[in-house]
């Protein structure tokens, strides 16, 4: 078995505890006297860093927010001057208030760092040349695996998401053996191959890392048949670092979370009181070595839980479960964050519409689609002048600015989708992610 940071992944528990603890101390200290919203919520919640002497105190803190992230856009919650930030990143969306993240020189080092022990963990080494599929810009996908796979000394391929056909024609020709993007996106340049005519015997793919977006067993299966490789989930969120947060090693049974940098918690995301190893509920993570944008306690809505046992592979960090949903309703689609409510701000802004809408999400082959139905309003309806395609249209360029995804509307008449006596259903998502 090969480790990256042997010192780190198989420390004992206790040693792991003791190193945490004072990284935790730290941390703490200079939110609280670097961050005036840190210090405000801990004064509030009545709390002093000198409470804080160990892991055993981290329920004590207040949970942090994407929300708290947003009211603070862009720079609020750094902990360090601009002067000291040598990189941004932000979640999706182009337009409206995006989540901002913050990198000093010394995060940057952590991230190639934990990259260096995922990318490790697929087995990539100084000979691997590895296909950095992730979109590059400011998703973290692109140049978190790039600075990883760097740090290795492996060779980087930074070809980005998109155009499969060379994609694939590259893979080949310069004989990649790594490749990274999400998994749908591999499962779609499986089939490219094939209408190209190209054969797996004729790649020189031994693993990949697939992440940023839920994804099954059976689409596990599918990708290491159709590629002949070894497919391996990896984590992150760009709030904590960005991918980089947690993998699977070869054994494939949980997520070895780099805990000597993010501390997890699981919580019952109602109660936010934690709950013991094996319970599933909302991840929680503290980071405990970021510069630039330390997190405390920040809920990440994705659902899983934690095992503490020893890994087969000799690592002792623990294993977060497979993500297997989230406890709000944000939808990823081709990769991209999208919650219901910046369509629903679209459509009303819009003000042609009834508020009556329904997103339909699939999979047409290997490719994310949505669709997007909304009522027309009883006088457009009535009013024959009213180009519905025209409406169609601009909701669509909307939809697609702000969202920065491809989608298609229609408008339907007034009445025809189903009113809910409950909480509304607005979401129909046919893509099988759990099977
Ligand atoms: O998706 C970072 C990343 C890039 C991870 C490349 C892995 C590979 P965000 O765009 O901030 O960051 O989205 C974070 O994506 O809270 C999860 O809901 C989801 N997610 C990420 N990885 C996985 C995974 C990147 N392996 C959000 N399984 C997270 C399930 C995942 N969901």
């Amino acid at each position: 078995m090969r480790y990256w940071n042997p010192t780190y992944e198989c420390m004992t528990r206790e040693e792991m505890r003791r190193i945490q603890s004072d990284r935790l101390v730290e941390t703490v200290n200079r939110v609280y006297h670097n961050v005036p919203f840190y210090r405000d919520k801990m004064q509030k919640a009545g709390i002093e860093p000198a409470d804080i002497r160990s892991v055993d105190d981290l329920h004590k803190l207040p949970f942090t927010y994407k929300d708290d992230l947003r009211d603070n856009y862009p720079f609020g919650l750094f902990a360090s001057p601009l002067s000291e930030i040598v990189r941004v990143h932000a979640s999706s969306g182009t337009t409206g208030r995006q989540t901002v993240v913050g990198y000093t020189r010394r995060d940057i080092d952590v991230w190639a760092e934990v990259m260096a022990r995922t990318l490790t963990c697929a087995e990539a080494d100084r000979e691997s040349l590895i296909q950095v599929a992730y979109g590059y810009g400011l998703f973290t996908g692109g140049l978190g695996v790039h600075y990883g796979a760097e740090r290795i000394g492996a060779l980087v391929i930074p070809i980005s998401g998109g155009n499969t056909k060379r994609q694939i024609q590259i893979m080949k020709d310069f004989g990649t053996t790594i490749l990274a993007c999400t998994p749908s996106y591999a499962l779609h340049m499986a089939e490219v191959m094939e209408e190209m005519g190209i054969d797996k015997s004729e790649l020189k793919l031994k693993a990949g890392v697939f992440g940023a977006e839920p994804w099954s067993e059976n689409m596990r299966k599918e990708i290491e048949e159709k590629f002949g490789i070894m497919a391996i989930d990896i984590y992150g969120l760009s709030e904590v670092i960005g991918p980089g947060v947690a993998t699977e090693c070869p054994c494939r049974c949980g997520l070895h979370i780099q805990e000597d940098h993010f501390i997890p918690e699981i919580i019952d995301p109602e109660t936010g009181e934690t709950l013991p190893p094996g319970k599933p509920g909302e991840l929680v993570f503290t980071t405990v070595t970021k510069e630039g944008l330390p997190l405390i306690r920040y809920r990440t809505r994705d659902i899983s839980s934690l095992n503490y046992d020893k890994c087969e592979c000799g690592r002792t960090t623990v294993r977060m479960s497979k993500v297997t949903g989230r406890t709000d309703d944000m939808l990823i689609i081709r990769g991209v964050n999208v919650f219901p409510s910046q369509i629903e701000s679209v459509l009303l802004e819009n003000g042609e519409t009834a508020p009556h809408y329904l997103l339909i999400v699939d999979r047409v082959g290997r490719l994310d689609t949505l669709e997007i139905w909304v009522e027309m309003t009883k006088n457009m309806f009535s009013d024959k002048i009213k180009n519905i395609e025209d409406v169609e249209r601009k909701i669509r360029n909307e939809v697609e600015t702000t969202l920065g995804i491809g989608c298609k509307v229609k408008l339907v008449e007034p009445k025809t989708i189903e009113r809910s006596e409950g909480k509304a259903k607005r979401i129909i998502d046919r893509r099988k992610l759990h099977e």
